[in-house]
């Protein structure tokens, strides 16, 4: 169950995980907020063990990097895709 784009447990549905000076996060994030998503944003700028579970967890080097109910969707690219192609809501809606 989910309120304001948070599940009961607290976390955040979408996850975007940013550094500094990033056009393709601002992309990203632009996105998110013209279509309304709520998001948590994670700075891995000055963060060398974030920065490394991130690339683990994704298996690329870039950011942004999405998460979507704990799952990793790509970065700003394939936002946009998902979008596009009207999957974004629907992964939303089926998202944990
Ligand atoms: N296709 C990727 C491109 C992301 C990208 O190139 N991000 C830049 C920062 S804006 C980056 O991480 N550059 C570092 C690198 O390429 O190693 C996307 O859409 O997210």
């Amino acid at each position: 169950m989910r309120r304001g784009g948070c599940t009961l447990r607290g976390m955040a549905t979408v996850q975007v995980y940013v550094t500094d000076y990033c056009p393709y996060c601002t992309r990203a994030k632009a996105l998110l907020d013209k279509r309304g998503i709520p998001y948590e944003e994670i700075d891995v700028s000055n963060d060398d063990a974030k920065r490394a579970w991130l690339v683990k967890a994704t298996g690329r080097r870039t950011v942004p990097q999405i998460f979507i109910g704990g799952e990793p969707v790509g970065g700003s690219d394939e936002l946009h895709e998902l979008d596009r192609r009207g999957d974004l809501q629907k992964k939303l809606a089926a998202a944990p």
